[in-house]
């Protein structure tokens, strides 16, 4: 199975984050919108990362392969079986999705994306913009976030989608001062499957940097 995407995209890490922890078979093949492969195109009818191809099935969309992985590997679940629980869950992948996403994105493309990988100039307005959306979203995380465990029951997509956000978030902003929401983060960053993909991450920033691959032209 491969995963087609960059892993700071907060939607690429969410689903690798999630077939690691299901122990999938995934490899992430490097593809963006700025780079496309065929293979991407094919697969992602609207040139957005991430997206699946499982033999002859493709598929866009973190969600959707989320489920898609979570039929095909059952274990752990993704999400709790208990109703508000399991609402909690959807509702908080929705919020790491959209409200998250959205200031992440801006932050971290604007403070060191686009200058690192992409060549492009700080755009530190667009940044502060984007912050400022950021705060009022962490600070509504840091009362959902437990003083132990996880977010609603076990661990489950409600953790990786809305850390993996953070981590795209990190890379302008320290995600970590505030105090649950730091130590919530330092849970899973001991993980394997967080290790793992982290460890990936750097890696292929690296080689991206150092290739200078993704600059225009
Ligand atoms: N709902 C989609 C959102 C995917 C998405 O917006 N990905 C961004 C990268 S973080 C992208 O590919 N953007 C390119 C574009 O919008 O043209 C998902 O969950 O996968």
């Amino acid at each position: 199975m491969q995963i087609f995407g960059f892993p700071t995209s907060p939607y690429v890490r969410k689903v690798m984050l999630i077939a690691a922890e299901k122990d999938a078979p995934a490899e992430l093949v490097e593809a963006t919108p700025h780079n496309p492969t065929p293979e991407f195109l094919a697969a992602s009818p609207f040139r957005m990362m991430p997206a699946m191809q499982d033999g002859e099935f493709r598929l866009p969309d973190s969600t959707a392969i989320a489920f898609y992985l979570d039929a095909r590997f059952p274990e752990p679940p993704l999400l709790p079986e208990e109703a508000e629980a399991r609402g909690m869950a959807i509702w908080l992948d929705e919020f790491a999705d959209t409200v998250l996403a959205n200031s992440a994105r801006g932050v971290a493309f604007n403070r060191y994306i686009g200058p690192a990988l992409l060549g492009l100039p700080k755009n530190e307005d667009a940044a502060s913009e984007a912050e400022a959306k950021a705060h009022p979203a962490l600070d509504y995380l840091e009362e959902q976030v437990p003083e132990n465990g996880w977010l609603v029951g076990d661990y489950s997509l409600a953790d990786m989608a809305v850390a993996s956000c953070l981590k795209t978030l990190s890379y302008g902003l320290d995600v970590k001062a505030r105090p649950k929401t730091a130590a919530w983060l330092e849970r899973i960053e001991v993980r394997r499957a967080w290790q793992k993909i982290a460890g990936l991450e750097r890696d292929m920033i690296e080689e991206a940097i150092a290739s200078g691959a993704h600059r225009p032209g």
